[in-house]
């Protein structure tokens, strides 16, 4: 098998290597730039490709097939030094499971890391988790540069990796959101700083297996060079903290929490957010890094927006960041859109889109912010049971309006463990009338002092673009309400 050791520097000899490249969307795509830009030889591989990158592939000259049935035949005949996956692609695919018994494979970030050094290394932060990830990424990202320092987000979160690391001016932090499909692509990353913010059920038809999917979100920490941060509320983040495979014995173990803070660890003694880690815990005075009406300018303050600004905090502060830039970045924070946003209040009844809601997880925290609810709830449930959720939250759900095409298990579910919920089902074949006819339904059963919230519990693509189409859809819809 190819070894790859000799590759770890921009500056390596890449020079005719052969690679294939599977799956061409943004990190496919930025992957095969890279790889052309460095003299490799390239064959990709993708079941789709978009005009745009197709015209680009031809004008670099770069070999590609779309064909299915083809690749197999093509990647023998081709015979890779090593393969790129894309991170929508599983580990159980066909193709995938052929090309490990004869060469590494690796994802775009493990690639990033390898060639970090072209234009000056920087220092690299992973954030991953089940929820939170994108606040996080970005609020880390902001109190860095609030800090003065040149920092990005990159990774999950839109912009590939390698795309950030090939910007000429240099950085001296990315901020990376990790999935767990690019960490169960990730090989020798050794980060400044990681964070693991929580870990619950999701991406399970991806995985095989939540035992798969924790070990994915694991790795987050291996190799680590100076802090690793869990989330002290979450025994399962603390345990991989417990087992992280880290440099050395000064990397540091810092905890975030929602309530009073530990040694090492980073919290709230009453509406003050400190750090008792990074400051030492005999410093006498521990200087205010913000505080609750801070936050309340980001936005609802829930129980996930305090647990993401301290886990942010506890990152920046093992970067070196002041007090004062971490809360001038809080201050001026705009949470993205389609998170628990404010829709509308009509007569009494509050209106809010957290459309980013695609799991349990995320679910779970929207609805416990709120009372009584009318839920619109359903979509891709990724082979996620949704009973806990809708056990758990039964005695706040008033209505549930479910969307989606797989329907009947959220029904049966709905009607078992929430037997005094309303259920309406929504079916259309027009899919423009789907979320208009949720929304009128849910108008129909709220009463001054619901909310209406639309946290699915699932993913978008079966009915809409994506999150941000169906979020924008329930918004319109509501304006339009008679
Ligand atoms: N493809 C195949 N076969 C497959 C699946 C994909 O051939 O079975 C090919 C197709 O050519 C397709 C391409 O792969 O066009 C798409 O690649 P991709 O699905 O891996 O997506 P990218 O466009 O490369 O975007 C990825 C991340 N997407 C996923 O992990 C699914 C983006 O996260 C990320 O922003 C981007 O890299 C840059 O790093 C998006 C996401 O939905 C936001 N992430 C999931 C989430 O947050 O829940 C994990």
């Amino acid at each position: 098998m190819f070894d790859l050791t000799s590759l770890q520097s921009w500056h390596s000899d890449w020079q005719g290597k052969r690679v294939l490249v599977y799956g061409l969307g943004a990190s496919g795509f930025s992957v095969a730039d890279t790889l052309n830009e460095l003299g490799c030889e390239l064959l990709v591989l993708a079941r789709e490709i978009d005009a745009s990158y197709r015209d680009l592939l031809d004008v670099l000259a770069i070999k590609f097939s779309t064909n299915e049935e083809t690749f197999a035949q093509l990647a023998r005949d081709f015979g890779a030094d090593f393969a790129v996956v894309s991170p929508g692609i599983k580990p159980s695919d066909a193709l995938v499971m052929e090309l490990s018994v004869t060469m590494p494979i690796m994802g775009d970030i493990e690639l990033a890391w390898r060639v970090r050094d072209k234009v000056k290394a920087q220092e690299w932060i992973l954030i991953t988790g089940t929820n939170g990830k994108t606040t996080t990424t970005q609020l880390v990202e902001q109190m860095l540069i609030s800090d003065g320092k040149r920092a990005v987000a990159c990774g999950n979160i839109g912009t590939p990796v390698l795309d950030a690391v090939r910007d000429p001016n240099g950085w001296d932090f990315l901020v990376v959101e990790v999935s767990s499909f690019q960490l169960h692509y990730l090989g020798t990353v050794a980060p400044h700083v990681s964070a693991i913010l929580n870990i619950a059920e999701d991406h399970i038809d991806w995985h095989g297996s939540l035992e798969s999917y924790k070990a994915a979100k694991a790795k987050v920490f291996s190799g680590t060079t100076g802090s690793i941060i869990y989330n002290a509320e979450d025994i399962e983040t603390r345990k991989l903290a417990e087992l992280a495979d880290v440099s050395d014995d000064s990397v540091l173990a810092v905890a975030f929490t929602r309530f009073m803070p530990t040694d090492m660890q980073v919290g709230f003694v009453e509406e003050f957010l400190v750090d008792r880690a990074f400051y030492g815990y005999r410093a006498k005075e521990l200087p205010e890094l913000s505080n609750l009406e801070d936050i309340s300018q980001i936005g609802v303050v829930t129980p996930h927006l305090l647990a993401n600004v301290a886990a942010a905090a506890a990152i920046a502060r093992a970067c070196d960041a002041s007090a004062e830039a971490i809360r001038s970045a809080i201050r001026s924070f705009k949470l993205d859109k389609h998170r628990i946003e404010f829709v509308a209040d009509r007569q009494g009844v509050l209106w809010f889109d957290d459309s980013k809601a695609t799991n349990a997880h995320a679910a779970d925290a929207s609805l416990a912010s709120f009372e009584s609810v009318i839920w619109l709830v359903g979509g891709l449930l990724k082979g996620v049971d949704l009973r806990p959720l809708i056990e758990k939250h039964a005695n706040r759900l008033k209505c549930a309006i479910v969307i989606g095409e797989e329907r009947a298990e959220v029904l049966t579910n709905l009607q078992r463990f929430a037997p005094n919920c309303e259920v309406v089902e929504i079916e259309a074949d027009d899919r423009d009338q789907i979320m208009p006819l949720a929304v009128t339904a849910a108008a129909n059963a709220a009463e001054p002092g619901d909310v209406v919230l639309l946290a699915p519990a699932a993913a978008s693509m079966d009915q809409f673009k994506d999150y941000a189409d169906r979020g924008k859809r329930f918004a319109d819809a509501v304006r339009g309400l008679k």
